[in-house]
């Protein structure tokens, strides 16, 4: 089982994700991703989800035209763990 990441290690981690934030309300990170138009912001959620099937590790997600909403937190874990970390480092190198 993977474990939560200490205050320090989520504040350190998120140091190098642009854009990523806490969650006000809960044991999560977030960004709201913008994109050109709709095609962009779908061709992300595909790329996303196929690297979040590989990892099986899944995001919770909004998208309204060109705008994607992503939640990440590990459900088993109860909050932020190292594999929410790294599903948004790649998102973040997917968005470009
Ligand atoms: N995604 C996220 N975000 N958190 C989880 O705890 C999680 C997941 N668990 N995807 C995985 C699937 C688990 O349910 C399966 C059985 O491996």
């Amino acid at each position: 089982m993977v474990e939560r990441l200490s205050a320090e290690a989520r504040k350190q981690a998120l140091g190098g994700l642009p854009g990523w934030g806490e969650v006000s309300d809960r044991d999560a990170i977030g960004k709201t991703f913008v994109f050109k138009d709709f095609n962009q912001a779908f061709g992300f959620m595909t790329r996303a989800a196929l690297v979040a099937e590989k990892m099986d590790h899944h995001p919770e997600w909004r998208n309204v035209y060109k705008t994607v909403e992503v939640v990440l937190s590990t459900h088993d874990a109860g909050g932020v763990t190292a594999l929410d970390i790294e599903l948004a480092k790649a998102m973040n190198a997917i968005a470009g």
